[in-house]
Formats: structure tokens, sequence, C-alpha cells
């Protein structure tokens, strides 16, 4: 058999080889076998020494045809033995879009908590810092340097959970702004602030009372605050919470750590003003309380009070959600019923 038909024989056998492989893994074993240094072309082509030089160059073509032929042929069993590769992965890992989901459960914050964030962008946005203080705090800055000396009949308002003489659970959160106060430099400007946060009364629960509830407190203390500066924000204060029609008004009112103290009403924003059981047909809701900073606040925080002033308020956000969704139970905050808190989504 001259070289030209043993490689034309070689040929044959290779691709019935190339043909029946139906192992991706086998395919690089086969192209080392068939064309690598040891393999049968290499092989056949090292015997071109024997064959007569004029015949040499038509044996040296028709080798490299083969060896090419070969190389095509091994790359395209490799393609399509990894198209099916690929087709049978895809089939086993086949997913059913059409089967019904699994609906993922979603939390949100608690309304209270929704209420509280948008006083807190507010303000936030007006420039005030939002500062937060103890739970546990001292009679010293719950009540004493707020103007309540022990004794003072005023302390009855808040009916206080003592943990020691000393120490008691906050009833408001205007001990935060007390210890804020003590510490601002007034060089580096005026001293703008809310403290939100929980308080404890000892309030027997009913539908409007809870033993805990929050509160968010504001102050302002700089030169020549009036109270057209308090009841300015006030004004914005309503209308962000409660819509954009809202009026506010004051009425004289008593605090110890504010003079003058006053109430702050809103209009009512189910009947906007005309009377309805809401508003007890007086068309006016009684939402915070506030006023313009004792002097004996400000002396006792280090300020001289001949130079600054300011105004400070008080909120509960419990009684701002009850008005706002028409809750008319505050213990329902507190239950933790999911059916009761999921009617309350974040846009509010
Ligand atoms: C105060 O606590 C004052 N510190 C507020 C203040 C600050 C006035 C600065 C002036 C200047 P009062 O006791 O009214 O005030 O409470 C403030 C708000 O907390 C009330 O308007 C009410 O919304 C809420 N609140 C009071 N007691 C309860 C309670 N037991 N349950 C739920 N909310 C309450």
């Amino acid at each position: 058999m001259d070289l030209k038909e043993r490689l034309s024989e070689l040929k044959k056998d290779a691709l019935a080889e190339i043909t029946n492989v139906d192992d991706l893994k086998k395919i690089n074993d086969i192209r080392v076998k068939l064309l690598g240094k040891k393999g049968p072309i290499t092989e056949v082509l090292r015997g071109m020494r024997d064959v007569p030089a004029d015949q040499r160059p038509r044996i040296g073509s028709f080798a490299n045809t083969v060896r090419d032929e070969l190389t095509r042929a091994l790359a395209a069993r490799k393609e399509k033995l990894e198209i099916i590769k690929t087709a049978k992965k895809l089939e086993k890992e086949k997913i059913d879009v059409t089967l019904p989901g699994v609906a993922v459960k979603v939390g949100q914050p608690h309304i209270i908590e929704q209420v509280i964030a948008q006083i807190e962008k507010l303000f936030l946005g007006m420039g005030y810092q939002i500062v937060d203080g103890p739970e546990i705090e001292e009679d010293h800055y719950n009540f004493e340097m707020m103007n309540l000396p022990k004794d003072h009949p005023a302390r009855d308002m808040q009916d206080t959970f003592y943990i020691t003489d000393q120490i008691l659970m906050r009833t408001q959160t205007s001990p935060v702004q007390a210890r804020t106060m003590e510490k601002h430099d007034f060089t580096k400007g005026p001293l703008k602030m809310i403290s939100p946060g929980k308080v404890y009364r000892r309030d027997t629960d009913d539908a409007t009372h809870s033993h805990q509830f929050h509160q968010v407190e504001g102050l302002v203390i700089d030169k020549h605050v009036t109270m057209a500066d308090l009841k300015g924000t006030l004004q914005t204060l309503a209308r962000t919470i409660f819509g954009e029609k809202r009026e506010i008004r004051l009425r004289p009112s008593y605090f110890p750590f504010t003079e003058p103290s006053v109430e702050v009403d809103v209009s009512c924003f189910k009947c906007d003003g005309q009377g309805c059981a809401v508003c007890k047909q007086t068309g006016w809701i009684e939402v915070l309380g506030a006023g313009m900073v004792h002097p004996n606040v400000l002396k006792m925080a280090g300020i001289d009070a001949d130079v600054y002033g300011g105004f400070a308020f008080g909120l509960g956000p419990d009684r701002f959600a009850m008005l706002k969704y028409g809750v008319d139970d505050i213990r329902e905050f507190y239950l933790n019923d999911v059916r009761f808190l999921q009617q309350f989504s974040q846009k509010g």
C-alpha cells in the first residue's frame, strides 16, 4: 500500500472514530492521538523519505488536506457535543414559569415610626438637629432643669414611674433639651433641635392614654426669637401632617418650663372647621403644647436669659396618628395586630 492509500485508509478510520465519539472529554484525547507528534499522520509523513522526490509534493499536499479535514471534523464534533450537553442541562434545569409564585411578605415601619419620620424630615429640612437621650433619666434633667423643683404642684401633671428617688422613667422628652442646652456653644450659632422618643407615665391605659407613648419636642434658642416664629413653625408642622389648608390657633395655657405657654389647636381636617364629631363641633382639634422658654430654664442651663430666648413645643405622635388616620383607641398601636398595622402604607 503506498503512502497515499495509507493516508486515505487512516482518514476513513479516523472520521469513523470521530463520528462515534459521544464524550466531550474524549475529543481532545482523539485529537492528540491522531494529529499529535506520535500520531499516525506524523508517522506517515516520516516515511516521505522513501518516496521518490517527484511524488513528494503531491503526497505532502494530500497529507495536509487529511490533517485539515480531521481537524475540522474534530471541531465540528466538539461543537455538536457541546450543543447536546447544553440542551441536556437546560432540559434538566427547566423551570415552569407558569407555576404560582410564593409571595414574600415585606414589612414596613410601625405607623408611629412613620409619623415620627415625617416630622423628622420636615425639621431636618428646616435646619434642626435630631437629638436622642436616655429613657431612664435623672430627676434633675426631667424635672429640676425644667423649672419643676421637688414638691412643685405641676409635677402632678406627669405621674411618674420612679426607679429610685433620683432616677425615673422620663415622663417627657424635655430632658434631652436640658442636656443639649447645657452643652451648646452659642458662639457657633443658634440651637435648633427636636428630640423624638418614648416616654412613660403612670397614666391608666384607656382609649386616649397609654403608660408608654411617644413625644417629639422641639426647641429653638437664639437672639430675637419671637412667638411669631413659634406660630409660623407650628403652622408649617400642622400643614405637613394634616394638610395644606390647615390653620392653627394658640390658646393660653400653663407649663412650668415656658412663659407664656399655649395649647395649639389645628383647624379640623375632617370638616374644614365647620364642626363635626371629630372636632366635637368646635372646628378645632387640640394637638400640642408650646411656649416661649422660661428664663429660669435658660439660666439653669447656663444661658444668658437677657441675651438669648427661644420657643419650645411638645407633641404626641400617637395622638397625631390617631387624628390623622381616624384611630379611636391608642391601644391599637400597641397590640401588634399585623392586620391593623398593615393598613398603613409607607406613603401614609
Ligand atoms: C408635655 O409633656 C410638655 N413637655 C410638652 C411641651 C414641651 C410644652 C415644650 C411646652 C413646651 P403634655 O403633658 O401635654 O406636655 O404632653 C405632650 C403631649 O403628649 C400631649 O399633647 C399628648 O399628645 C401626649 N400625651 C400626654 N399624655 C399621654 C398619654 N398618657 N398617652 C398618650 N399621649 C399622651
